[in-house]
């Protein structure tokens, strides 16, 4: 793609085109802070299946009526190291802001706690979420399902969702270490965009409608998509169905594309997110353990091999500089959803 093909905007302005193009679909101005947070952030750190492409699937889920666009999330605490927040019916991210404060001062508390979100409508990247539970210092895990579009290892049937499992780990002086990745070779967006770009993808990223290995982009999105790791990625992905479908009693991806009825939305169900404070364990010894995990980031990048997230953290240090650089295609369809 030429610099021509694409259209340089600053963050400022890719905030002000998600705040115009969510207020005009209806959402309320509080959704739409705090979804327009989640896209900045992905466009930012140059994360373009969760970035402003999002944008376009998040319209087309709030003209199917899929989501309650003025939803206020009602935080309840269920246990001394537990909380829910019913979305009722909104976009996750404002029901996670709303649980956050609960989750870290139960940590804290506890030396663990869970929140569960019920009820959500669900399009992002959970790298957002987990840096922000690392941000007090804690170690942070979360999952949801999707979607039923990944068959299982061996079969040829879609039954997961894409099933994204995030971990953070706070490290003082530097960005958290971070992993953010679907259970699927590769999240559904990415696959979506090899589509609207005309490119084959990699062989193992999907199959047919009858179960025949494809790189053709549009025959996997209709056929099943496949794990990652073999059985290892199946296994894990029917942990997140499990712990972030009924454990918190909420929707596996199966029931979840029921419900969507073929209107093509976001997934609707739970996330589940963990906190850990390592003083829980440790107590004032926390710090001098959290500093040898040091040694092991640096055995790694020592070698040349990178930490998960240092291309994003150096994407947002690039884009909050200079701004970003979308996609003409994506530029034009992005302002068509403002007439
Ligand atoms: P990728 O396969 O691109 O991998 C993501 C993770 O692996 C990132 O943490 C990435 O770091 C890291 N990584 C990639 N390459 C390397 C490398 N060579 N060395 C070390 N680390 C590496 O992502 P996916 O396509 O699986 O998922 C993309 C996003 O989609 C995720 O943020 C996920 O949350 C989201 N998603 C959301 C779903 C939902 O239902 N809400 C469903 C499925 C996915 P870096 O970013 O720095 O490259
Ligand atoms: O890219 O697989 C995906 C996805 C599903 C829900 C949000 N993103």
């Amino acid at each position: 793609m030429t610099e021509d093909d694409r259209v340089a905007m600053t963050l400022d302005e890719v905030a002000a085109l998600s705040r115009a193009i969510l207020t005009k679909h209806g959402l309320a101005p509080d959704h739409v802070e705090a979804v327009t947070r989640t896209i900045v952030a992905g466009e930012r750190d140059e994360c373009a299946s969760h970035g402003v492409y999002r944008l376009i699937v998040c319209v087309n889920t709030l003209k199917k009526g899929v989501v309650v666009t003025d939803a206020v999330p009602q935080v309840q605490d269920c246990a001394p190291a537990l909380l829910r927040v019913d979305a009722r019916g909104g976009f996750a991210q404002l029901a996670f802001e709303a649980g956050l404060p609960q989750l870290v001062a139960k940590a804290k508390r506890n030396g663990i706690a869970a929140m569960g979100i019920n009820h959500c409508v669900h399009f992002a990247a959970l790298w957002p979420e987990v840096e922000a539970v690392t941000a007090h210092g804690l170690v942070a895990l979360a999952c949801t399902p999707s979607h039923a579009w990944v068959a299982p290892a061996g079969g040829i049937r879609p039954v997961f969702g894409t099933n994204p499992i995030a971990f953070g780990w706070p490290r003082p002086g530097a960005h958290p270490f971070v992993f953010d990745f679907a259970t699927s070779a590769v999240a559904r967006g990415e696959i979506e965009l090899h589509r609207r770009a005309g490119k084959p993808i990699p062989e193992g990223w999907g199959i047919d409608a009858e179960g025949q290995p494809t790189t053709d982009a549009a025959a996997a999105l209709a056929g099943a998509m496949l794990t990652f790791g073999g059985h290892k990625g199946s296994a894990l992905s029917t942990m997140v169905e499990l712990i972030a479908g009924p454990l918190i009693g909420d929707l596996t991806s199966a029931e979840s594309l029921a419900v969507d009825a073929g209107t093509g939305s976001s997934p609707v169900g739970g996330e589940l997110v963990l906190a850990i404070d390592p003083a829980g364990f440790l107590g004032d010894a926390a710090g001098e353990h959290i500093a040898r995990a040091e040694a092991l980031f640096a055995n790694i990048t020592g070698q040349g091999a990178r930490l998960p997230s240092q291309r994003r953290f150096e994407a947002r240090l690039r884009s909050e500089a200079n701004g970003v650089r979308i996609p003409r295609a994506l530029h034009d369809d992005l302002q068509a959803l403002l007439d």
